[in-house]
């Protein structure tokens, strides 16, 4: 991580405080989630990332070279794996993906979609919130999930080698960037996002 993607996160340090300590996190790996818990937060999640896919679609396109494209690239082609981890865990749960989503996650979606109107040094920096925001909460608990957690699979998808490393690749987009105000507010906006989606489907 260099200066800009530093001072993003410095910036946020409370909130991330909180993403890294919620306790939907630390209940998913000690095994104490309510299986409802987790229920209502899969199918949320499921059209959170039907949605992140269109969105990174669009990203790409106002990409300003081959380097940041060939990044997203990646992040799309893990959507593939990622979204069967959910429809699988769905069918052996027997959950409907179709279900509608909270309004947060509608607003949460379509506020990630219109940063891309923002340009490219705000987007970014919103992209490697939402990115980092899940890999530095699901690698807090990683080295002390138990091996009978159902939902080991979820976990180490955000907390993989390959998911650490798309994120310093984001964190080197961004720090290709001056810092500016929306760059700022795009990452403190996503950060609250982060928490309010697990305060909703943790109640
Ligand atoms: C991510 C996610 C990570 N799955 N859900 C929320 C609410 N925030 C961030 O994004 P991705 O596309 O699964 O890596």
């Amino acid at each position: 991580m260099g200066e800009t993607a530093q001072e993003l996160v410095s910036g946020q340090r409370s909130a991330w405080q909180r993403i890294v300590t919620h306790p939907f996190v630390g209940r998913t790996s000690d095994g104490t989630l309510p299986r409802e818990t987790f229920d209502r937060w899969l199918t949320e999640d499921y059209f959170f990332v039907r949605s992140f896919q269109v969105y990174l679609a669009e990203l790409s396109a106002i990409a300003p070279d081959d380097e940041a494209r060939e990044v997203l690239a990646g992040g799309i082609a893990a959507l593939v794996p990622e979204l069967a981890l959910f429809e699988k865990a769905a069918a052996e749960r027997g959950l409907d993906l179709g279900v509608e989503p909270s309004l947060l996650n509608v607003g949460y979606s379509a506020y990630l979609l219109s940063t891309v109107r923002e340009g490219w040094p705000a987007a970014i920096a919103v992209l490697y919130a939402v990115e980092k925001a899940y890999f530095d909460a699901w690698a807090s608990v990683r080295d002390t999930t138990g091996p009978d957690t159902p939902y080991a699979g979820f976990i180490a998808n955000w907390s993989s080698p390959e998911f650490s490393a798309y994120v310093e690749q984001l964190a080197a987009l961004v720090d290709r960037e001056q810092l500016t105000p929306a760059m700022e507010l795009g990452f403190d906006r996503v950060a609250r996002f982060e928490i309010a989606f697990w305060d909703l489907v943790h109640g």
